[in-house]
């Protein structure tokens, strides 16, 4: 049975991308759609007005009766399933879904789909960059940026999309022919109740699909259920029959598929051990959806990575600025830390805060403590990195991040890294991780 309404109602639940794109789609199929979002002024409201003039928008806290008086709610990713309002029009008989769930249903061509809590938007972007160098039609979207349903197009070979655990909550059966959780660390626990809520979420992934795709350094990637899926292994330094991982040979060492030396690291155009794990998942995935190994291994050479991630900035006396904006939970925080703390002889001044999303910061402490000069705070939840990281090094609180950048390069010494991976989101100062980013590349350029 499709659980795409077609006489009845639809309530799509938010007004960002994702509900415009949800709207978008079941207008064109003449589906009957009203909207509702707790913002007074949600940010796609003008452009739905302006495509949808006819579709009524309810603005303000969620009305339980408003919700069940329709079919289905489709629930964009922001919002939590667990909202009250949404709980009771279930009980009431109403269908629960999300753009993801209507899109498996909608789609002709093979998914591969991406989640994990860190590399998603690496690998998704490279595994693109792997398909068109072989010469695929590939479509490439969700967590990412572009809804799902804006990708749908019949002349699309391959979609290979990012999904978040949120996307993941309203999913029932994606059926992807491939399909990873790359790994899995602490994030969103303002959203969830515990860590294993959101690794259920995120399970919700291999549902229906044929090619299981397994990170043999993380053990919460594996499937908790086995639908009789085949699997593609993958893992750094453990060679073996099948599985892509790396060869140590003198000072070289090389992306291996089995024994079968493929590619020197060095040749690689993303740098450090977390990004060769993150090409070995691509190469996992683009295996199980028959990308040519030569395309692959070029995309390799050429793909360079994208912004806001472990980005090399500048040089000042002596001292490498790295933007890693993206480094938004704690996981990715330790990562950038080792990534830089052990290929340099110098120390890293971090630069973190912002809003934390509830995170325990503890895990941060080994890190800081064998890499870090020092830890420069900022952002609203400034005290809880200080708790967390319990006297392990200096901190220095400031209220900005110039002047964070500013007391960092106080701080720093010839051979230094200033690395700015705040371990938080960024919405209590910017706009998201880009702006955070671009306004960190920019006090650095006028440093
Ligand atoms: N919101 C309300 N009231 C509502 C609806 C939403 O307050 O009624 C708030 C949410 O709490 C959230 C914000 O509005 O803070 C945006 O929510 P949304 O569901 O309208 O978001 P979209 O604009 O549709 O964007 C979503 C994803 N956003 C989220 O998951 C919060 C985007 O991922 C994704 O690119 C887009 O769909 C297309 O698929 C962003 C993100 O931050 C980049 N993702 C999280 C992450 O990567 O950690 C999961
Ligand atoms: P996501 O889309 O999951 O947020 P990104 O590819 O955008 O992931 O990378 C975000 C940050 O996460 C990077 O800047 C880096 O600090 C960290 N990171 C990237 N790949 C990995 C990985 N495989 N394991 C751990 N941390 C990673």
């Amino acid at each position: 049975m499709s659980l795409i309404a077609t006489d009845n109602k639809s309530i799509v639940v938010g007004l960002g991308i994702t509900g415009l794109s949800c709207v978008r789609y079941l207008k064109s199929k003449g589906h009957s759609v009203e909207v509702v979002d707790t913002r007074t002024n949600p940010p796609a409201l003008d452009r739905c007005n302006a495509e949808f003039p006819s579709v009524q928008v309810h603005c303000g806290v969620f009305d339980a009766d408003v919700l069940s008086s329709a079919t289905q709610l489709i629930v964009s990713p922001g919002v939590a399933i667990s909202e009250p309002a949404i709980e009771e029009a279930k009980r009431r008989g109403v269908r629960v879904t999300g753009d993801v769930d209507l899109f498996s249903q909608l789609v002709n061509a093979p998914v591969v789909a991406i989640t994990g809590s860190n590399g998603k938007s690496t690998v998704t972007t490279l595994l693109a960059e792997m398909a068109k160098q072989a010469g695929i039609k590939v479509a490439v979207g969700g967590n990412l940026g572009t809804p799902v349903l804006d990708l749908l197009d019949d002349s699309v070979e391959l979609y290979i999309v990012e999904l978040s655990s949120f996307q993941l909550e309203t999913t029932q059966r994606l059926n992807a022919l491939a399909a990873t959780i790359l790994n899995i660390s602490e994030d969103h626990m303002d959203r969830y109740s515990s860590k294993l809520a959101y690794l259920q979420a995120k399970q919700k992934i291999f549902h229906g699909c044929q090619y299981v795709i397994v990170n043999e350094d993380d053990v919460l990637s594996e499937p908790l259920m086995v639908e009789g899926m085949k699997s593609v292994r993958f893992g750094i330094a453990k060679p073996d029959l099948r599985k892509f991982s790396t060869i140590k040979e003198g000072r070289q060492t090389f992306i291996c598929h089995g024994f079968e030396k493929l590619i020197s690291v060095d040749d690689v155009a993303i740098k450090g051990i977390h990004n060769i794990s993150n090409a070995l998942a691509a190469m996992s995935l683009g295996f199980a959806a028959s990308i040519g190994m030569n395309a692959m291994l070029e995309a390799l050479k050429r793909y360079p990575g994208l912004e806001h991630r472990c980005q090399w900035v500048r040089r000042i006396d002596g001292v490498d600025y790295i933007n890693d904006s993206k480094g938004t939970n704690v996981g990715a925080t330790v990562t950038a830390l080792d990534s830089f703390g052990a290929s340099n002889t110098g120390k890293v001044v971090l630069i973190a805060g912002g809003e934390s999303k509830g995170a325990d910061f503890s895990p941060l402490r080994g890190s800081v403590s064998a890499y870090g000069r020092s830890v420069v705070l900022f952002g609203c939840d400034a005290n809880s990195i200080e708790s967390g990281l319990n006297g392990v090094t200096q901190v220095v609180s400031v209220n900005s991040l110039e002047e964070a950048v500013i007391e960092a390069k106080k701080l720093a010494q010839p051979g230094d890294t200033v690395l700015m991976s705040p371990a938080c989101a960024s919405f209590d100062m910017f706009r998201n991780f880009e702006a955070r980013g671009d306004a960190f590349v920019n006090v650095v350029e006028q440093l």
